[in-house]
């Protein structure tokens, strides 16, 4: 049985200066790397939306960015466009220890569909191929850490501990976005799955 570190979305856009910035994005990324060396695996997960993506705003003529709309897979909150493939603000950041990445999972790719999860698509049923990944490699212990908190780390980690994996979320290496009071809700709904919170 082995062990593996998740690293959640640490792209240039999610940090500051960058298109959907969270505060102190940048400031969890030495520690992230420092909490690599215990681990038998590393994966990283990359946000990888294409142009237009349903999930911007700017596809919504009528709505603002942050309102929540009605999608046929449930609601949906509207972003400013952030991590399209292939521009600056989709890489990582450049301190991160790639090096060390078994694997990068990149999710959100289809026009159609958000996926804050490192597991499954917002639909809740499309799955992005990272269980079959970690269970093919006898990994049973999750620590997840990055951006952000009350979005893609805390859906990852409520999917993990759902899946059967025990799921530690590093609190102190993410930060939150922190909409009406998500990251309050994000952390209530991670203690009510079972998942660790190791501050
Ligand atoms: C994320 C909003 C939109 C995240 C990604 O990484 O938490 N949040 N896309
Ligand atoms: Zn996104």
């Amino acid at each position: 049985m082995s062990k593996a570190l998740i690293v959640i979305d640490l792209q240039y856009d999610f940090c500051p200066g960058g298109a959907l910035a969270v505060p102190g994005g940048d400031q969890i990324v030495g520690g992230i790397n420092e909490l690599m060396h215990g681990f038998d695996a590393v994966v990283f997960t990359q946000d990888w939306h294409p142009e237009g993506h349903s999930s911007f705003a700017s596809s919504h003529p009528d709505h603002n960015i942050y309102d929540v709309i009605e999608m046929p897979y449930g609601p949906q909150v509207l972003w400013p466009e952030h991590c399209i493939q292939n521009t600056s603000g989709a890489e990582f950041h450049e301190d991160l220890n790639l090096a060390r990445a078994d694997a990068i999972i990149r999710k959100g790719y289809r026009s159609e569909v958000d996926s804050y999860s490192a597991f499954f698509e917002n639909d809740k049923i499309t799955p992005t191929g990272l269980e079959g990944y970690l269970r093919t490699r006898n990994i049973n212990d999750l620590h997840l850490a990055g951006l952000a908190t009350d979005f893609c780390v805390a859906y990852s980690a409520i999917d993990a501990a759902k899946l059967g994996f025990n799921t530690t979320v590093h609190t102190h290496l993410c930060k939150a976005i922190n909409l009406d009071g998500s990251l309050e809700t994000a952390l209530l709904n991670m203690k009510k799955e079972g998942v660790l919170l190791h501050g």
